[in-house]
């Protein structure tokens, strides 16, 4: 028997990925988290090649506090658009913070059971480590890929506790914010620029002893929200409560999710979204491509260690050793040109 190589070709791999073939997309996938230029290459061919047959999904983002429920709504959400509606379903996560890869996916293995099993469906975890910029960069492009290979609604699933919720708003048409009831002290900590960019809260786990107080955080949400100016796209954030565990207003969540793809199609702000979300991308993969280029260059390189211990040692300052950094790399630029 021969040995499966371990690359295939950018055909192959476009090929695969159109007919919606999985082990092809998730080797794409692997090819796009990994950190070998002559991969990335590669990836990129792939991407681009893809790119034509991308956009076309539903992109929805999942947040909330650790144990909030995210996974098991997932569960219930995309086995209801699986076996009730015959969607298929590619679900994603950001977790920067996991040390390995699929630090979580145990975890998600087992909250995600029979979407994990079901062929119209699709998960892959986080990629592993890197800081944030990367790992959402990554996320983006697996996104694009999965919409490719003809998943009609993606999920993007990431811890509330920090940044990694702006960089998800950044990628989803849709952002949904689990929360607990119980959680008034939470209210006040949250950051208001979270429920800001919220297009629905559920409060989760609304099921036996937990149904008044589940009603009672939904009222205090509502009113929290009604202090917000109202949105320039014209969609007025719904609170609603629901249960995972016991599969109850899944049902009703989704279509608050079509509500508001309809309304943001009819008055332009889907294709207006888009666009933003494109030039932000662009933006980040230009400073990234920068960074990445200047912290290669060897003049830089030679010189950033002893420049460092400059700065520490006070002998210069931080914006006058980032000067001189600049004027080395921008040397070798015009050696170059
Ligand atoms: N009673 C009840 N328990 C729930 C519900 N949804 C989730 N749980 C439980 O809450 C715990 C955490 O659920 P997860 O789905 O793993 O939560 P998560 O937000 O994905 O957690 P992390 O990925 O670790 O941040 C599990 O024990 C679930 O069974 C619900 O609707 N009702
Ligand atoms: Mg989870």
């Amino acid at each position: 028997m021969t040995a499966r190589p371990r690359r295939l070709t950018v055909d192959q791999y476009v090929d695969g990925i159109l007919n919606g073939n999985r082990t092809a997309l998730a080797r794409a996938i692997t090819l796009i988290e990994s950190s070998l230029p002559r991969d990335s290459e590669l990836a990129e061919a792939v991407l681009e090649r893809c790119l034509p047959h991308a956009g076309a999904s539903i992109r929805a983002g999942i947040t909330g506090v650790p144990g909030a429920g995210k996974s098991t709504f997932i569960e219930a959400l995309g086995t209801h658009l699986t076996r009730e509606r015959g969607e298929t379903v590619a679900v994603l996560s950001i977790d920067p913070s996991s040390p390995v890869s699929g630090g979580s996916i145990l975890g998600d293995k087992t909250r995600m059971e029979k979407l994990a099993t079901d062929e119209r469906a699709f998960i892959r975890p986080s990629p592993s480590g890197g800081h944030l910029g990367g790992v959402a960069r990554r996320t983006r492009e697996t996104m694009l890929l999965c919409e490719a290979a003809g998943y009609r609604n993606v999920f993007v699933e990431t811890v509330g506790v920090g940044q990694s919720e702006t960089a998800v708003r950044s990628m989803v048409d849709f952002f949904l914010l689990l929360m607990l009831a119980g959680a008034g002290d939470e209210l006040q900590g949250m950051k208001r620029g979270i429920l800001e960019m919220t297009d629905l809260i559920a409060i989760n786990k609304a099921d036996g002893g937990n149904r008044k107080p589940a009603e009672r955080a939904k009222r205090e949400y509502e009113s929290a929200l009604h202090l917000f100016p109202s949105a320039a796209d014209g969609w007025n954030p719904p609170v609603v409560t629901c249960s995972a565990i016991k599969r109850e207003n899944i049902a009703g969540i989704w279509q608050a999710i079509l509500d508001h793809r309809a309304l943001m199609q009819s008055n332009g702000w889907f294709e207006r979204r888009r666009g933003e979300q494109a030039l932000q991308w662009l933006q980040e993969a230009l400073l990234a491509g920068l960074e990445e280029e200047f912290l290669r260059d060897p003049a830089v390189r030679n010189r950033l260690d002893s420049v460092r211990d400059e700065v520490l040692a006070g002998r210069t300052s931080s914006f006058r050793a980032a000067r001189q950094l600049l004027a080395l790399f921008r040397q070798k630029e015009s050696y170059t040109l």
